[in-house]
């Protein structure tokens, strides 16, 4: 496919010339070192980018100022990351009576959850280390990132700003991304490119990999610090997710009333951010961000999606190496 139309972070052309200069002294470049498709990776702080992420990951540590009341919602590509931001706007949306499907002046009615929380390296920092930030008047200013915990956290400087990771199961995350992929590249999923995805997903060189490094990271972010890294998992979102909204509301200081809790208020947000109805909105069935169309965010939403598609040695490698990288964490797939 023409290179112009993959999305600017997959692309190359944002470079500085000394982030030409540090990527050459990175493991970088080999065959071995490319994605799935063969586009280009270096590794940077033990995670993979592509080299125009990783200018805007160098961008955000060089400029970014983290204020005491900022919060960042950070996961690995294709873990719920869409549903926690919807609903982390649902929850601050509170204070502005905007809590229900039915106010026209919703944000999430006019913008998909991306286009309100940005990704600090991809969209904020991509193409510079000063942006304007100005349009975060709201309060407090919410970002996103995909970028692992220590390379997060080394650029907060002890701030106490909130963080809240969202976990998938891997083999449900891999499942996404495949089909994420035939999207965005507007073809049928088809066996070989699954085939190649999880050949880079075991061996952990692929965009944000390896995956067991990034959630190890954060769950133990979370161990050291539980006041200001909250460590969610989609699963229990999906199977208990009145418990878990409201630990997220919590966490992020603005607890539901009794009041709230009896008036409705906890279901609405969960309905007014359900799979069913955000890709229903007008804004995310016909509109895109930069060359993406939003609907290719939502999908199924289930839980165990990969047992359509991984064969049984396919799923025996997974959970081998899941289970000797994650050996003596306490955390578990
Ligand atoms: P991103 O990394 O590109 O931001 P992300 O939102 O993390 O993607 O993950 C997309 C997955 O979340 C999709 O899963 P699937 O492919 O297995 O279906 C998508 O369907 C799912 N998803 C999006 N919105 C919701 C939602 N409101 N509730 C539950 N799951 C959702």
């Amino acid at each position: 496919m023409d290179l112009k139309e993959l999305p600017a972070n997959v692309r190359d052309d944002k470079i500085s010339e000394e982030t030409k200069s540090l990527i050459s002294s990175l493991p970088s470049s080999l065959p071995s070192h490319a994605d799935s498709q063969g586009m280009k990776l270096c590794k940077y702080q033990g995670c993979w980018y592509y080299p125009n992420t990783l200018q805007g990951v160098i961008n955000f540590q060089r400029g970014f100022q983290p204020q005491d009341t900022d919060i960042i919602l950070a996961s690995f590509p294709k873990s719920g990351t869409t549903w926690l931001k919807a609903l982390t706007v649902a929850l601050f949306e509170r204070s502005n009576n905007h809590s229900s499907s039915d106010d026209q002046h919703h944000p999430l009615l006019s913008d998909n959850p991306h286009g309100i929380v940005p990704f600090l390296e991809t969209d904020m920092f991509h193409e510079s280390s000063s942006p304007d930030l100005a349009k975060f008047s709201s309060f407090p200013r919410l970002f996103s990132t995909h970028m692992p915990f220590h390379t997060l956290h080394e650029t907060l400087k002890g701030s106490p700003c909130k963080i809240v990771y969202m976990c998938r199961d891997v083999k449900d995350t891999l499942i996404s991304w495949w089909f994420f992929r035939s999207a965005i590249q507007k073809i049928e999923p088809d066996r070989s490119m699954l085939e190649s995805l999880f050949k880079s997903f075991c061996n952990g060189t692929m965009y944000y990999g390896p995956f067991w490094e990034h959630v190890l990271s954060y769950w133990r972010g979370s161990l050291e610090d539980p006041k200001h890294v909250l460590f969610m998992r989609y699963e229990k979102m999906k199977a208990k997710p009145y418990d878990q909204i409201k630990r997220l509301a919590d966490f992020l200081g603005c607890p539901f009333t009794k009041e709230e809790e009896e008036n409705g208020s906890v279901d609405g947000i969960l309905e007014f951010c359900s799979l069913r109805n955000l890709s229903s909105l007008e804004v995310n069935q016909t509109r895109k961000k930069k060359t993406m169309d939003h609907k290719n965010y939502f999908r199924k939403g289930e839980v165990g999606d990969w047992k359509n598609y991984l064969t049984p040695e396919m799923e025996n490698k997974i959970d081998m190496i899941i289970q000797e990288r994650l050996q003596g964490s306490g955390l578990k797939f």
